[in-house]
């Protein structure tokens, strides 16, 4: 079998799930850089829903992250990233689900779009769609503040799973705002487990490989992303 393709744009969020969890697991991978052709027939081709990632392996083309990294966790090499038990299985699927509906639309599409995104194409911010964000963004992390509490190592507890690296790459990319300096060290359980998560050879080696050059197809996210209030 040869090793997988990874799709996407570098600063994808989803994206750099796919990444760690395959560099944790010590599989060897490619990827391929789709910024200059997203949206256009050879990114639809492999994503109808205009989105990434994509993960190629051997004849198998799938899209939809938590999709990918299921098949990772399971095709793949590695450590396994998935509990036996079906209640701590359960456990992670929500914190899949809940990454998906109340961290990244917050952190990301509302916060990091309007300070990092944007203003770095020329774009300036719009201040209502933070302001609307940053409530939600920290109810979401009092949540993951209560489930890292009591020295909980990670999201499910001793073990490291899927779970933790659903949630990492949305919390670093909210790092880098001024938003997130300021309402972190508000929330210190979770502040050890980032620390946990940003000194593991897998971040690293993500982190340093990703080139933070500005995402050139975002302008036109301003238009066809930007929530109205
Ligand atoms: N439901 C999808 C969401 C993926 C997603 O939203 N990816 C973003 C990047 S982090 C994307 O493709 N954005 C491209 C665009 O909207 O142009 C999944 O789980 O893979």
């Amino acid at each position: 079998m040869p090793d997988p393709i990874v799709y996407g744009f570098p600063r994808s969020t989803f994206v750099n799930i796919i990444r760690l969890l395959l560099t944790y697991k010590g599989v060897p991978y490619r990827f391929h850089d789709l910024e200059a052709v997203m949206g256009k027939p050879e990114h639809l081709a492999l994503h109808p829903f205009n989105r990434v990632p994509i993960l190629e392996h051997g004849e198998l083309i799938v899209y939809e992250t938590s999709a990918i990294a299921a098949y990772v966790d399971e095709a793949c090499e590695g450590p396994r990233l998935t509990p036996k038990d079906p209640g701590a299985r359960a456990r992670m699927n929500q914190w899949i689900s809940a990454v998906n509906s109340y961290y990244y639309p917050y952190m990301i599409y509302h916060v990091t779009h309007e300070r990092i995104v944007f203003p770095e194409l020329g774009i300036a911010s719009d201040e209502k769609v933070v302001a609307h964000a940053l409530p939600k963004v920290e109810a979401a992390l009092a949540v993951a503040e209560r489930e890292l509490a009591h020295g909980k190592n990670f999201l499910l507890g001793d073990d490291i799973s899927i779970a933790d690296f659903y949630l990492l790459p949305a919390t670093f990319a909210f790092s880098l705002t001024a938003e997130g300096q300021s309402m972190y060290p508000k929330f210190p359980a979770f502040c050890r487990w980032r620390e946990r998560m940003d000194n593991l050879p897998a971040t690293q080696k993500v982190r340093s490989a990703v080139v933070r050059a500005p995402i050139e197809h975002a302008r036109e996210w301003a238009n066809s992303h930007r929530p109205k209030y």
